[in-house]
């Protein structure tokens, strides 16, 4: 018979760390609002969850490499931002960079690092996903990391 394997989103007793940028925090605020909402949802107790401000996009993975190496490091991380297309090509490195770095950060950590970055043309399409008509990223982005901490405790056993 075919075995199929799904984590499940039981947030009891996980340690929780999230980096957000502040660089459009209009937005990223709101990516966190919806991150702590599922989090409180999913049965992660407050005292279990902690969070890291950085300046921009760009700096969310260097800091989740530190936090993921740390010696009481969390289940999972998960990292909020949101670069917003201007009238340079910054964004398109910022962006990238973001994606790459958290990336490597995800294959070089024994825990799951989740990309809750929006890379969107304007601010209307970013508000729109984060608790505008789109859904909510921050929220979205805690249900990848609390299934993939089950999945992995099943699969590590
Ligand atoms: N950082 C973001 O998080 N979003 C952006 O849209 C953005 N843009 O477009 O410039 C941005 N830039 C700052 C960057 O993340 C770094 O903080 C900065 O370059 C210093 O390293």
């Amino acid at each position: 018979m075919t075995q199929e394997i799904k984590g499940t989103l039981n947030g009891h007793g996980l340690q929780i760390g999230i980096v957000v940028s502040r660089f459009n925090e209009f937005v990223t605020s709101r990516l966190l609002s919806g991150a702590l909402k599922a989090l409180a949802t999913h049965g992660v107790c407050e005292e279990d969850i902690t969070v890291i401000w950085v300046p921009g996009s760009f700096e969310l993975a260097p800091t989740a490499r530190k936090m993921a190496t740390g010696k009481r490091h969390p289940n999972a991380i998960v990292c909020l931002g949101a670069v917003i297309k201007g009238e340079t090509d910054h964004y398109y490195h910022v962006a990238n960079e973001a994606a790459r770095g958290i990336g490597a950060v995800a294959n070089d950590s024994n825990i799951p690092i989740i990309f809750g970055v929006l890379t969107t043309n304007d601010t209307s399409q970013a508000l729109a996903r984060a608790g505008g008509d789109m859904g909510n990223r921050g929220y979205d982005s805690i249900l990848t990391a609390l299934e993939m901490v089950n999945l992995n405790k099943i699969l590590d056993h």
